[in-house]
């Protein structure tokens, strides 16, 4: 089903036109095969950075191509519908460019063109084996021995760990607590950063994370990111935009189930008519069309909160709890229209269904969300 979308300018236009032509040429057809073998599509991602797709929002003088987010994560939508480890990709390269860009050192700056680009892969490590929702407890620690910062520490649920060109880590350079938290830039292949195995995932397996060790890493002076303390702050914003990401790639997951579900049911006969003429499967095509909308139209308006300049953080957790829970709904919907074909991998259901799973729970818990939501109701 073509989705009617509203885009401020031509150039809006051909951008998704160009992202359609990607996805039918280079991702839908390599999805499974990747995901069967749990490699990582690092090559796609080239092109996809060659083409111009992984700098979006950020401005032309940094090295991006200045398109507004309402743009940009219309683009990550159409992705997730394809292939979810490359949109997904995608949102966390955004991510681990922010720091840099918004923070960064004349010289750390030098390094955006390339990252903006895609010739150069982000990680962003935050999360730790022993917590993740707790931000501000982090434990990994960076100490200045007067030349150089010394990371020691285990990250974990690093999105690249194991395929990233340069890493944002979050480590603690003073007392407990977020204000005791700086960011450092390290690149792949520094002594003493050593990523770990690939988990073994539920879904997105082409795209799998791992820990990664610190053991006496030492990093240069002059890639601490923003002030020494700021780590915190800058991390906490990164995952404000992160957030709209994921909330996309979930909008892009609904809407391919939706669709798939309701070119299934209008083709799938049983006592001698479509199953999409049945009440009880047209109802359910309805409400998962009504929930997808829904959760389009939360999105689209955080971005343009964020924009237009506007406090966009709470709307932000609001899309991203709506639109997660959605694509959970939706694609298991879908699983039971298709009945027994949705529950096999011939079909893309099943893989939709598992990779949803994912997005409740990636970038802040859903449960994270709604702290964030009620603080800020409460705050007034
Ligand atoms: N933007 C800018 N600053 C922010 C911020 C945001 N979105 N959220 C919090 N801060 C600032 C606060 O203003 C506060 O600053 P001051 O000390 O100057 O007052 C500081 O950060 C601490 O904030 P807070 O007291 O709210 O911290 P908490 O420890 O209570 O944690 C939550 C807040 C739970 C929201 C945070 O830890 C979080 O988002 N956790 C989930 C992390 C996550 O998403 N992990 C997934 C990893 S990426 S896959």
């Amino acid at each position: 089903m073509t989705v009617d979308r509203i885009l401020p300018t031509d150039e809006a236009h051909d951008l998704l036109d160009l992202t359609r032509e990607l996805c039918a040429r280079e991702l839908a057809g390599a999805a499974d095969d990747f995901e069967a073998r749990g490699e990582f599509p690092r090559a796609k991602l080239r092109t996809l950075g060659r083409a111009g797709l992984l700098g979006l929002p950020y401005p032309e003088e940094a090295g991006g191509a200045g398109q507004p987010y309402e743009v940009y994560l219309q683009v990550l939508e159409l992705l997730a519908g394809s292939w979810l480890a490359i949109a997904e990709a995608v949102s966390v390269h955004t991510l681990a460019c922010y720091p840099v860009f918004a923070h960064g050192s004349d010289r750390q700056r030098k390094l955006l063109p390339d990252m903006l680009g895609g010739e150069l892969l982000g990680a962003y490590c935050l999360s730790e084996p022993q917590g993740g929702s707790d931000a501000a407890s982090l434990t990994t620690r960076a100490t200045f021995d007067g030349d150089a910062w010394v990371v020691d520490g285990t990250k974990a649920w690093i999105t690249h760990a194991r395929d990233a060109d340069f890493y944002n880590i979050f480590c603690r350079t003073g007392g407990p607590g977020p204000r005791g938290i700086s960011c450092l830039l390290a690149d792949a292949g520094t002594p003493g950063l050593q990523p770990q195995k690939a988990e073994r995932l539920m879904g997105l397996r082409s795209s799998a994370p791992s820990q990664i060790v610190f053991d006496n890493c030492r990093i240069d002076a002059d890639r601490l990111v923003g002030a020494e303390g700021d780590g915190f702050t800058i991390a906490m914003q990164a995952l404000d935009a992160g957030r709209l990401g994921i909330a996309a790639c979930a909008v892009g997951l609904a809407q391919a189930a939706l669709d798939y579900a309701v070119a299934y049911a209008r083709e799938r006969e049983q006592f001698g008519r479509p199953i999409a003429d049945f009440q009880g499967v047209g109802f359910m095509l309805a409400d998962m069309a009504t929930q997808t909308s829904a959760a389009r139209a939360l999105l689209l308006s955080a971005a343009r909160l964020k924009d237009a300049g506007r406090p966009f953080s709470t709307e932000a957790a609001k899309a991203k709890l709506f639109a997660t829970d959605v694509a959970m709904r939706v694609t298991t919907d879908a699983v039971q229209v298709l009945g027994g074909y949705g529950y096999v991998s011939d079909h893309p259901v099943e893989r939709w269904f598992r990779e949803a799973k994912l997005l409740q729970i990636v970038e802040g818990t859903n449960q994270i969300q709604r702290l964030v939501i009620s603080r800020a109701l409460v705050k007034g």
